[in-house]
């Protein structure tokens, strides 16, 4: 499947403003990957249907983590992180992509995760400092991005994290251990 295809794929089930992002986080991820000399067309194509799910109705969503092999620990958390698991699913059964790598990354890219290879530290980073995001620490990150990609991926956590504990919001675990993860890599 090419960048056309999977774009035309993607755009029916995103709201433009979506699609308008999904289309920046594919070209900051495509550069991240030219830079890294990792592969480019398998980043491209996780990149463009890492939201793929993101409009899916909450109660559908419930229904697949049920009754799939997903975690079922993620119906004891925000509905906000079901769309990369449940996206995962569905990019396999209804877009056809049967590359793991590809399903891995649209799998943690909202939470990260312990021990991420390159692509999903990739697209994982690529959805955080994509140039329509506005965070406070963006630049930092945005720099950090082409000097020490586990140093970025880890202050994306932070900034995450830190805003979570502010607003009083539960932590999925898998954004716990891939801080703990990426501290003691860089430390
Ligand atoms: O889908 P996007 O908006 O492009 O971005 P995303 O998939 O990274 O989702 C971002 C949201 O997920 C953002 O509001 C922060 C939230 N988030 C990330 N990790 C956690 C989390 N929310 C909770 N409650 N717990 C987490 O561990
Ligand atoms: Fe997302
Ligand atoms: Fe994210
Ligand atoms: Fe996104």
């Amino acid at each position: 499947m090419n960048r056309t295809e999977a774009l035309e794929i993607v755009r029916k089930h995103l709201k433009l403003s979506r699609y308008e992002h999904t289309i920046r986080v594919t070209d900051t991820a495509v550069d991240l990957a030219e830079y890294y000399g990792q592969p480019i067309d398998k980043i491209e194509l996780a990149a463009i249907l890492h939201d793929y799910a993101k409009y899916r109705d909450k109660n559908e969503m419930r229904r697949w983590i049920e009754t799939s092999n997903l975690p079922k620990d993620l119906l004891q958390y925000h509905s906000e992180l079901w769309h990369g698991p449940v996206g995962a699913l569905l990019v396999k059964f209804e877009v056809g992509i049967e590359d793991q790598l590809i399903l891995d990354a649209i799998h943690c890219h909202t939470t990260g995760k312990a021990h991420m290879n390159m692509m999903e530290k990739i697209i994982f980073l690529a959805d955080y400092i994509e140039p329509g995001r506005d965070f406070p620490g963006l630049d930092t990150v945005r720099i950090q991005a082409k000097k020490d990609l586990d140093y970025a991926c880890f202050l994306a956590l932070k900034n995450t994290i830190d805003h979570l504990v502010i607003q009083e919001q539960l932590i999925y675990p898998d954004a716990l251990h891939a801080y703990n993860d990426l501290l003691r890599k860089i430390k």
